[in-house]
């Protein structure tokens, strides 16, 4: 007799070999919502429930006590054919509520209805107070080997690979709020290494607002909307946020660092990361060096314009978190280096006169290089966003031997903070029992009870020593894999609540940064300032704004003054000699195109070079988006292409380049009653859609790189765009142009459309 297959089984093994394609070659086109396409009718045949999609997996299935249980990720998700109640009842109808007759009322004994208008009633838990919006990718880290000599921590030997799971974040919004402001952005990463978890919880700006965490509550309520009126949201261009800025002066050099292209980064895959504080890490011999960790993308780092992402925020408000499931789900698994910086471990904690203890200073990299130590690359989209991503619990203080911490006194203040934070959050002292907060190798803590207590422990004698259990945990030594603080000397000194005065420079670095940015980096910084404090009520908070602005550069302040309609005052410090730091700059170099978005627009003619030229986009690992007049699909046959984008439903926004296959004329629903984006005065009179005439000025405004060929040529020319302008790549041949737009995306932008001023 053959062996039937179970359905459910066979699924999950086509959702692998998906996985393997999606490795080798990637999706097509991402942005799939189920494993499975839907029929247009309701399923009637009952069926166990659909595998998730290739690109995504759960948390490893590891018991509340970190033992490995070889549970399939399907079977801690719903499983059966029927709908149950909680307790596993099948249930007929879940619909109609039970009532005294089809007119009611209602009956208190329903106890289906109870159970299920409970339960969604407690769906929410409180977001984080702060990096309340973020996105989180599975993925795995390889150790190079280098770190050995500076670390003993397992997880950064030669070819050890580690798994891990990475959490991006805004710092200001909500849970709801748009991913594109200006803000600075959460790098959190959890290691679940050997010997342990390890959480790197940084940001994708190496300093801090602030020097010391009990100030941090401050920042986060002047930052946050104010209490009144709760406006203005996921923002800091209000008058709490730069009045207390103005007034802590130590936290310059961060909101510098907002007001450059970093506080509107492109992509998460396109963020630099950075653990802020400086970490010590101990050896096998027991020798200690000083390090900062940074997280270097391979696709380099990369920012909107200013008015791409404000419309972004309307347009997609899920931007970051799409791009990064995207590209996850499209093949195009994101990568970074982590590295670090090293500085010798001495009495005084300086390195070439910075203070290492003060989160708002970097090191120049010019000073310190950014030695590799290994490599992250995420390749798996969470299954569950709640589970997963909004249930993670990340800490500064869960280290592993090998990496200690410094007296750096925000960090100190970190590893309080975390761990308290949780227990709001996530409802109690268990959280590290949720399934993606498991740790991978055995727990045997000795904490008992409380909220969610999902492990059964054996023995009755949780203390130590004792003789009931069997003495049972032992204690570990050095020898044996413990965790053992570095006996660092702390000098004798009296108690007080004061700052080391080397934490009273606030302009030195700021100078340093500013000096470091190329014109148009320039330009950028000073538009920021100029939007923020424009929209700020109080003249004396402009003013004083001003006041810090001085304090960097003369020019930098005279050009936002003048932007404000305010006399730019006089510096009050004399301005640092500080050498500048090329590293800081994000222009100037090529980086790979992976992933990047082509928008292809076309006119439904000449399919044969919309097919090669889309083709030859996912030949270059990028993903190429067909924009057309209407929906539907273009040519008939096998051959026939799926329009993704319709004239009324794309933005300019989403693409990083546009490529113009034809010349739509106007379409049938270019007038304004219908799409305010027309402007009916001048629409039908047009030779080209106005649709396409707004994504081409818009990009071509937001520096994108633009190409064109056989009658694509005469829309740009209705554009008012120039076939030699810069960044405009026109000839015969599809994909020749094709070529000459990709090499203009290795500079992610073209910069030299415009001539800066300073
Ligand atoms: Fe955080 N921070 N933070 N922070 N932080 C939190 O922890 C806090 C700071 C950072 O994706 C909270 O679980 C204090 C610096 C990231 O889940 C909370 C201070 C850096 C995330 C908290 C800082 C960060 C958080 C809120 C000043 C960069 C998101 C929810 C001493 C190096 C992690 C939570 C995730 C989250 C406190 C400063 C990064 C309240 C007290 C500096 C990436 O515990």
């Amino acid at each position: 007799m053959s062996e039937k297959k179970n359905p459910v089984a066979a699924a999950a093994e086509k959702a692998v070999d998906k996985l393997q394609e999606a490795i080798q070659g990637g999706n097509e086109i991402p942005g799939v919502p189920a494993s499975e396409a839907p029929a247009l009718q309701e399923p009637t045949e009952p069926r166990g429930p659909l595998p998730p999609k290739h690109d995504q997996r759960g948390p490893e299935t590891y018991s509340p006590t970190g033992q490995l249980t070889g549970t399939a990720q399907k079977e801690v998700a719903q499983g059966g054919e029927r709908l149950t109640t909680a307790q596993g009842t099948r249930l007929y109808d879940t619909n109609h509520s039970l009532k005294a007759g089809p007119r009611g009322p209602v009956l208190l004994q329903d106890h289906h209805l109870r159970e299920k208008i409970t339960h969604f009633d407690h769906e929410r838990i409180p977001e984080r107070v702060v990096h309340a919006r973020g996105a989180a990718a599975h993925g795995v880290f390889q150790g190079y080997g280098s770190a050995a000599r500076l670390s003993k921590a397992a997880f950064l030997g030669k070819d050890v690979e580690t798994p891990v799971f990475v959490r991006f974040s805004t710092v200001l919004g909500s849970r709801g709020s748009a991913d594109t402001v200006r803000d600075t952005r959460g790098f959190a990463t959890k290691f679940y290494t050997s010997e342990g978890v390890f959480d790197l919880v940084g940001n994708n700006i190496p300093v801090f607002f602030i020097q010391d965490a009990i100030k941090f509550p401050d920042v986060i309520h002047a930052g946050k909307p104010h209490p009144d009126r709760e406006i203005p949201q996921a923002q800091s261009a209000h008058d709490t946020f730069w009045d207390f800025v103005t007034l802590h002066t130590e936290a310059t050099h961060h909101t510098l660092w907002n007001m450059s292209d970093r506080g509107i980064p492109r992509s998460y895959r396109m963020m630099e990361g950075f653990g802020v504080h400086t970490f010590r890490l101990v050896n096998a011999d027991g020798g200690t060096t000083l390090v900062k960790f940074h997280w270097k993308p391979k696709l380099g780092v990369h920012s909107l314009v200013w008015e791409e992402a404000q419309i972004t925020c309307g347009m997609d408000p899920d931007f970051h978190r799409r791009d990064l499931a995207d590209a996850i789900e499209a093949g195009a698994f994101p990568q970074w280096e982590l590295g670090v910086q090293t500085f010798p471990d001495t009495e005084e904690q300086m390195f070439e006169g910075i203070d290492l203890l003060d989160p708002t200073k970097i090191v120049p990299e010019e000073l310190a290089p950014v030695q590799p130590i290994g490599l992250l690359t995420l390749n798996a989209n969470p299954s569950n966003y709640f589970a997963e991503t909004e249930q993670v619990a990340f800490h500064v203080g869960h280290l592993v031997p090998g990496i200690d911490v410094t007296n750096d006194p925000l960090l100190q203040g970190r590893l309080f903070s975390y761990l308290d934070t949780q227990i709001s959050r996530l409802g109690g002292p268990n959280f590290a029992q949720l399934p993606i907060n498991r740790t991978h190798i055995p727990v045997n803590d000795m904490l008992r009870d409380g909220m969610h207590q999902t492990a059964v422990h054996r023995g009755v004698a949780p203390y130590r020593p004792n003789s009931l259990d069997g003495g049972c945990p032992f204690l570990a030594g050095a020898d044996t894999g413990a965790y053992i603080e570095v006996p660092a000397e702390v000098p004798a000194a009296r108690k007080v609540r004061e700052a080391p005065a080397s934490f009273d420079d606030h302009f030195s670095q700021p100078r340093l940064f500013w000096l470091s940015m190329t014109p148009t980096e320039r330009e950028h910084i000073a538009a920021a300032y100029t939007f923020e404090l424009s929209k700020c009520w109080e003249t004396a908070i402009k003013e004083r704004a001003l006041l810090v602005l001085a304090n960097i550069d003369a020019e930098l302040c005279a050009q936002v003054a003048a932007g404000l309609g305010l006399p730019a005052p006089e510096a009050t410090v004399r301005p640092a000699a500080v050498e500048p730091s090329p590293a800081l700059s994000q222009l100037g170099q090529t980086w790979p195109a992976d992933g990047r978005i082509i928008g292809i627009v076309t006119d439904g003619e000449d399919l044969d070079a919309v097919r090669s030229v889309r083709q030859a986009v996912l030949d270059a690992a990028m993903v190429p988006l067909v924009v057309a007049p209407v929906g539907g699909r273009l040519g008939t046959g096998a051959d026939a292409l799926d329009v993704q984008r319709t004239f009324t439903a794309a933005r300019s926004t989403e693409f990083d380049a546009l490529l113009l296959a034809g010349s739509p004329p106007p379409g049938a629903d270019a007038h304004g009653a219908r799409d305010a984006k027309v402007d009916d005065a001048t629409a039908q009179v047009r030779a080209v859609d106005p649709r396409v005439l707004l994504m081409l000025s818009e990009a071509y405004r937001h520096g994108k790189a633009i190409g064109a060929w056989a009658t694509g040529i005469t829309a740009l020319e209705a554009a008012g765009i120039p076939s030699d302008a810069p960044g405009v790549a026109t000839g015969d041949s599809a994909r020749t142009v094709l070529e000459n737009v990709t090499e203009l995306l290795g500079n992610h932008r073209v910069w030299d459309r415009f001539t800066p001023a300073l």
